[in-house]
């Protein structure tokens, strides 16, 4: 499989000039083209007429007023500014140019076709950031962060992506490959000693390897976390038929997503809302209340609940403080093999005080920590503790051992064939007659580290990487 060395990759000397409208395709004030490659600047000199724009001239870092033609109606398009950027102080590193329209998805296709009508060709999904990465703007694992910061949809996704778009994570990890390729070429120095000369003392060398191991460990805890960070945090209400689940996730969600009737057996499929909590993003899941399904359509909305209860991070669990804690309720927490986040008694609204309290007192919970509330889905009551429970039990969740960094699944997987080189070079230290083979793990280990920056990833898994972007990005 050919190996892409961002930093060492063979540029091909003539690359062509790629174009897209990078904002979004809705109706908007201002929307942008961006066209990059060696001739962004000529391209801009045939649909760009505007006071004292020269495509062979026009410095870096400059704005030119003026407006878009057809290069071959000679029709006025669009009334823009032009934002000019020389290689490579640029995101793509190349010479771009910026046109800023009006955002009309009209105007911007006129725009758009009358730049590639003028020798442009239209980008893919992620190729503006994938010259980027080739041109050595940014490493693998920043390019990653970008998708991230564009997708991240609360206070703890994009600090944690910003961070890694700084470097964070790839600097880390140039550390450890620094730590492992050292290690390796103490050990081929060992390979070099003359018979007389004194045994070298592997004592240092072994510290220095499982300190690497123990930091390859803590980045890999950090796994599950980047998946809350990134995806949200996922959670499951679950209950009985008809103990106000539906109304539980509206409520928390503050509008009607889910159907409510006085009917048990009314939520079938799993309808599903996020909100923002606390900096945080959660998925509530509102599902089919769980009994001995009547009929196929109930089994098939029991069994989806099932599902997704199981998949879930975490699971409110829904009681009606009404009926108390019955078999059915039983049967349901017994179901249930996902953290339990909270007991919730609802319907308070509904009985007197004194029968809170003896609610309150009931054996549920399988475990003494998990907080018991009682809430009214129907008034709002008990809510605002229910929400801070929530938030709490997300923080905890997605704390990470790295300040900031978590790392994605693709990074995890690296970071597991590096430590498993790792184990193996440590034994070949052991068995000093395999002395070069433990060399060779360090390097393989060094290789696994260097596929999560780009340094030596393969060509497939860099093109699954930009595959995944949008246009324009
Ligand atoms: N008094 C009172 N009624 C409630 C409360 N929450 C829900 N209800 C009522 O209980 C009934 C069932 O509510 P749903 O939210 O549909 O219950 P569910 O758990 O989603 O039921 P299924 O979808 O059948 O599993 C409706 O008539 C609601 O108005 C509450 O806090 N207090
Ligand atoms: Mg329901």
């Amino acid at each position: 499989m050919p190996v892409v060395h961002s930093a060492h990759f063979e540029m091909p000397t003539v690359r062509d000039t790629i174009a897209a409208i990078i904002t979004a395709h809705a109706a908007a004030p201002v929307g942008i083209v961006r066209v990059s490659g060696p001739d962004a600047f000529s391209i801009g000199g045939r649909v760009f007429r505007g006071s004292g724009f020269n495509a062979a001239h026009a410095e870096s870092h400059r704005i030119y007023y003026g407006h878009v033609h057809h290069p071959q109606t000679q029709e006025m398009l669009d009334e823009v500014l032009l934002l000019t950027f020389r290689r490579p102080r640029s995101y793509t590193g190349e010479d771009t140019i910026e046109l800023s329209c009006h955002g009309g998805t009209y105007v911007l296709g006129q725009v758009l076709s009358a730049v590639l009508t003028a020798g442009a060709r239209h980008a893919e999904p992620g190729e503006f950031t994938l010259r980027a990465f080739l041109n050595g703007r940014m490493d693998l694992a920043q390019a990653e962060a970008v998708a991230d910061l564009i997708q991240a949809r609360s206070a703890r996704a994009l600090r944690s992506a910003l961070q890694q778009r700084e470097g964070f994570l790839s600097r880390r990890i140039a550390a450890l490959r620094r730590q492992a390729l050292e290690a390796a070429a103490t050990i081929e120095a060992w390979l070099e000693l003359d018979e007389d000369e004194s045994p070298p003392d592997a004592g240092s060398l072994r510290a220095s390897l499982s300190q690497c191991a123990a930091s390859i460990e803590s980045l890999l805890r950090t796994s599950e976390v980047g998946k809350i960070v990134r995806e949200g945090f996922r959670i499951a209400i679950v209950g009985r038929p008809n103990v106000g689940k539906s109304t539980l996730l509206n409520a928390l969600a503050g509008r009607d997503r889910a159907l409510v009737t006085p009917t048990a057996g009314t939520t079938r499929d799993v309808v599903s809302d996020t909100i923002t909590l606390g900096g945080f993003n959660l998925t509530l899941y509102d599902t089919a209340g769980i009994r001995p399904a009547k009929g196929m359509v109930e089994e098939a909305g029991i069994q989806r609940a099932i599902e997704m209860a199981s998949q879930a991070d975490g699971v409110l669990f829904v009681l009606d403080a009404r009926r108390g804690f019955t078999t059915g309720d039983q049967a349901v927490l017994q179901s249930i093999n996902r953290p339990l986040i909270a007991v919730l008694w609802n319907k308070r609204d509904a009985v007197p005080e004194s029968r809170l309290r003896k609610l309150l007192d009931t054996q549920i919970a399988t475990n003494d920590v998990t907080p018991v509330l009682t809430v009214s889905a129907l008034t709002g009551a008990g809510l605002d503790v229910l929400e801070s429970v929530l938030t709490q039990h997300v923080r905890q969740a997605s704390e990470s051992s790295e300040n900031e960094i978590v790392v994605r699944e693709r990074h995890a997987e690296a970071l597991r064939r590096a430590l498993e080189s790792l184990q193996a070079s440590f034994r070949h230290l052991e068995g000093s007659d395999e002395i070069v083979l433990a060399a060779e793990e360090l390097r393989r280990a060094s290789d696994h580290l260097g596929a999560i920056i780009g340094e030596t990833t393969s060509e497939d898994v860099v093109r699954e990487v930009f595959a995944r972007f949008c246009v324009g990005k």
